[in-house]
């Protein structure tokens, strides 16, 4: 398990694990104590390397569980790395299977609670090669790398591509609009979340001229409003290619790199992957129709860790895995993702599962009753929002509550604006209506905004 700010060292961890038939399980570094700890009481990894400044935090959980953990620094200084250059021999390779486990990549869910998907070599490599070819990537290309590497968008799509095709990355720390137009003209290739691009727009030294010498921009983890698209395509003369992905999959499909990239759909499926829009029975339906978007493929998952149950549940006859997401195929077979039947929130291409957040507030003293919403937001595409009821006679603050999720979970997750109110909207079946709170609290960000 790995938990370490993005370096050049931590990719290298990455690469010896595929290497050497180690599972490799990278870990949010904006988690806090309690997040991470559940995901070492699930993983049980053997070994556990952690940024310093976390060796406190993780000691207990690690010395309960008898994980060895070691140390390693953005910089790539650390214990980790003054042991690795003490090896004076390097070990052969191992010899995996394709069906051999290669990573686990934790992935919250709907219960509240997340789940490591189990992701083997032939899935990482079918992906990235499927990937190479569809985004012609070639030993020629530049990409620059600007996303965050624990998850699959950075880790295995951008690195896989960039490394079977021999590419070069310049590797940024993280995203920073600054960074990034002052090294796009050694570039060729960037990949981004919605956000990025936003943020670059709302410069105006981004110009056609600053793209001049890219290839390829490509968008993914959450969607691409048609304004954006358009916004860039304006500005630069280049079409973003938007692809659909998910960490349980990683990519499913992707607008052409020749033909039209169209905006507002995630394109056709990559080579050797199906998918096909499916009724609540699983009965496929004909194109057009919207249903549940399953998909099949050698770059799909075997299942959860630890959770044969789940994993069986999500998985139609025939080796379907049910997504979760919303979509049709037109009669031109593009995608089009229109909604989702998983309760998620996607803030800047981060994924928030409200059922984490309600489960904690409901907790916390004097309230009731949460409930935890998506609304629009100009820079994420949309933020969490808390709605909460307070149990007879107490008294809450708004600032309090986002204050205390804020101690116990990543800052992302944490509900940007809360609400008290008397009650929440129900149906008839006793369900809080969420689809009547996204509605009277749409405009919680206008104003941010409109500034
Ligand atoms: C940061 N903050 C966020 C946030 N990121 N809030 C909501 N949503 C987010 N995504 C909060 C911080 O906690 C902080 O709060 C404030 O915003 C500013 O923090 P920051 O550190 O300055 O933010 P910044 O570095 O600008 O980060 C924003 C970002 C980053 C968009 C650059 O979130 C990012 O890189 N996102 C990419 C996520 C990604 O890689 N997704 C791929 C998943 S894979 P405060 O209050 O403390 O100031 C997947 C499959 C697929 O989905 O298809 O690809
Ligand atoms: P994750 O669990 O982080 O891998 O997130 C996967 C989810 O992100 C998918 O199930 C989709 O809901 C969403 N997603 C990924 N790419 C896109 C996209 N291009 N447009 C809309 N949603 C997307």
């Amino acid at each position: 398990m790995v938990q370490t700010e993005k370096s050049p060292e931590t990719l290298a961890i990455y690469l010896a694990c595929l290497r050497n038939g180690f599972v490799f399980v990278p870990v949010n570094t904006a988690y806090r104590a309690e997040e991470t700890a559940y995901i070492m009481e699930d993983a049980k990894p053997a070994f556990c390397v952690a940024d310093p400044a976390r060796l406190t935090s993780l000691s207990e959980i690690t010395s309960n569980l008898g994980v060895p953990v070691m140390s390693l620094d953005s910089a790539g200084q650390g214990a980790f790395a003054d042991a690795a250059a003490g090896l004076t021999t390097v070990p052969s390779p191992e010899r995996c299977q394709d069906e051999d486990l290669a990573a686990i990549l934790y992935t919250s869910g709907t219960t509240g609670r997340p789940k490591g998907a189990m992701l083997s070599h032939r899935n990482l490599a079918s992906n990235g090669m499927a990937l190479t070819e569809a985004w012609r990537f070639t030993g020629e290309d530049v990409l620059l790398h600007a996303l965050p590497i624990f998850h699959v968008h950075g880790l295995f799509i951008a690195c896989s591509c960039a490394l079977l095709a021999g590419a070069r990355m310049i590797w940024l720390p993280k995203f920073s609009v600054g960074d990034v137009l002052a090294h796009l003209s050694r570039s060729t290739v960037f990949m981004g979340v919605p956000t990025y691009y936003v943020r670059l727009l709302e410069r105006t030294d981004f110009t056609a001229a600053s793209a001049a010498h890219m290839r390829l921009f490509t968008s993914g983890s959450a969607p691409l409003l048609s304004e954006t698209f358009d916004a860039f395509t304006a500005r630069t003369g280049m079409a973003i290619v938007e692809r659909y992905g998910m960490t349980e999959t990683g990519i499913n499909t992707s607008n052409p790199y020749d033909g039209e990239r169209r905006a507002g759909t995630v394109g056709f499926p990559l080579a050797g992957v199906e998918i096909r829009i499916a009724d609540d029975e699983d009965t496929p339906l004909p194109p057009d129709a919207v249903g549940g978007l399953q998909v099949r493929g050698p770059n799909v998952f075997s299942g959860y860790w630890r959770r044969p149950e789940r994993s069986t549940a999500e998985f139609a006859k025939g080796g379907w895995f049910k997504t979760g997401d919303v979509a049709r195929v037109d009669t031109g077979g593009y995608v089009h993702l229109v909604g989702r039947s998983k309760d998620l929130i996607i803030s800047g291409g981060y994924n928030v599962y409200p059922k984490e957040i309600e489960i904690l507030i409901n907790k916390l003293r004097g309230v009731e009753e949460a409930a935890v919403i998506g609304v629009p937001h100009a820079d994420f595409g949309e933020v969490a929002v808390a709605i909460v009821t307070p149990q007879p006679g107490a008294k809450l603050d708004p600032d309090t509550i986002v204050a205390e999720v804020r101690e116990k979970l990543a800052n992302y997750k944490a509900p940007k604006k809360a609400y008290i109110v008397n009650s929440l909207p129900r149906n008839v079946m006793g369900k809080v209506q969420k689809n009547l709170l996204r509605e009277t609290y749409k405009n919680s960000f206008q104003e941010e905004a409109a500034r």
